[in-house]
């Protein structure tokens, strides 16, 4: 494959066994790829040969098992460094994912830094996860949270941040593409823009890490957080990469096995960053297997999967201005967004249109996606996401469509 052409994606399709599903007596249309993505072969088959072949603790034992798994642990952390162009794997801290690595921050950086009067600035568009942490290290702080509003078009509304940005401002963190909206922010040009005044940046790439080139020292933040299961690995594992020396000022937020150097009974030295924020037994077999998936979409090719999804989503949007009723949420057509449509409908309440999709074999999602103040801000209760990856097809997008027709008609 050169770096122009495109992998076969009916065959790259046929290597995801959770797609060969019939549901309801149709075949499954998976549309629900920004909740959680499906996993192909080569990232199971390493799931289960870890399981059966080099399962042991790490760091820990001396036995040949441990190496193993040692050696791939540290080896995945390598390949999520290189993924996201870190200067070393010791910037990269594995979390639970997206949530715990903002958690991580928010408890250890901003309960050192924060203090009475000082503002972390967020978005409207944030999902809960980029508001609920800091929410709670401004109570224990006196920190104040202000929000970039955003534009009836979906966008962050870049006068008032203008505003905003005041040099009271010592963290600026915001979502790199909206799960509710597609909006993609230039992040490079926001973190430009923070840096500026003083204010360190947090990128959430829940969204971005898995369809787009990520280049972390690029676009010139300071954190940057994924999760692994929105990017062909599993559930329950992701990453935090912060710039090294931003880590190595940061205290541990959680104590226990493997992240000290020296304890006694009423106090401890800790280790060098990543092991200080990696308390107790890690989710070994996540992080391994979340290597795979990072090769595995290497091998795709990054530029193939965002230019693939990126067709998915124009196409998308281009034939949901046939069904009657339906108003799509987020950047007008034409702009770039990410892969995703989250729209309502007049004939029908989303719970109600999810669960009519269901019945027809497709997979939609319907809610208000962890993002309550964004649903205020553009008066709607919820919404249906159609969620796309690079395994999907142009003729699924079809089959949706004619879903919605018949939805119309069904709830008239
Ligand atoms: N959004 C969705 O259906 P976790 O749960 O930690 O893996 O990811 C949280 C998260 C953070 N930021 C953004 C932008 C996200 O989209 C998500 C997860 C899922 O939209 C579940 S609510």
């Amino acid at each position: 494959m050169t770096a122009s052409s495109q992998p076969d994606w009916t065959q790259v399709r046929s290597q995801f066994p959770a797609l060969a599903q019939v549901i309801h007596d149709r075949p499954l249309i998976y549309f629900d790829n920004a909740a959680t993505s499906q996993k192909p072969n080569a990232v199971l088959d390493v799931l289960q040969h870890y399981y059966q072949c080099d399962n042991a603790n790490v760091h820990r034992g001396l036995h040949e098992l441990s190496n193993r798994a040692t050696e791939a642990y540290e080896g995945a952390r390598k390949k999520i460094a290189r993924y996201i162009g870190a200067a070393s794997e010791e910037e990269i801290i594995f979390t639970r994912g997206t949530t715990e690595a903002i958690n991580l921050v928010a408890q250890s950086w901003g309960r050192k830094n924060l203090r009475a009067g000082d503002v972390v600035l967020l978005t409207e568009m944030e999902h809960h996860s980029n508001l609920v942490p800091w929410q709670i290290v401004a109570e224990q702080t006196g920190a104040i949270l202000k929000h970039v509003p955003v534009t009836d078009d979906g966008l962050l509304d870049l006068d008032q941040l203008e505003q905003l940005l005041t040099e009271e401002v010592k963290l600026f963190s915001f979502v790199h593409v909206s799960n509710s909206l597609g909006t993609i922010n230039p992040a490079k040009e926001l973190c430009a823009k923070a840096k500026a005044v003083g204010a360190l940046t947090f990128l959430d790439g829940a969204q971005s890490a898995g369809h787009m080139p990520v280049d972390v020292r690029d676009i010139g933040c300071d954190f940057y957080a994924l999760s692994g299961h929105k990017m062909c690995g599993p559930t329950g594992i992701g990453a935090l990469w912060g710039k090294k020396s931003l880590l190595d000022s940061m205290p541990p937020w959680q104590g226990g096995g493997e992240m000290i150097l020296k304890v006694e009974l009423t106090r401890s030295t800790y280790k060098p960053v990543p092991a200080r924020f990696e308390a107790g037994t890690p989710d070994i077999s996540g992080a391994i297997v979340l290597g795979a998936a990072v090769d595995y979409l290497e091998s795709l090719g990054r530029d193939q999967i965002w230019a693939h999804d990126s067709e998915l989503t124009r196409y998308a949007l281009d034939r949901l201005t046939e069904v009657k009723g339906l108003r799509v949420l987020g950047p007008p057509r034409g702009q770039q967004r990410g892969a995703l449509a989250a729209f309502v409908m007049d004939s029908a309440h989303p719970h109600d249109l999810v669960t009519f999709a269901n019945s027809h074999g497709l997979a939609l999602r319907g809610g208000h996606h962890c993002t309550q103040p964004l649903m205020r801000r553009f008066r709607v209760p919820s919404t249906s996401r159609a969620s796309f990856y690079f395994y999907n097809t142009k003729q699924e997008i079809d089959a949706m469509i004619e879903i919605l027709h018949e939805a119309n008609k069904f709830f008239g």
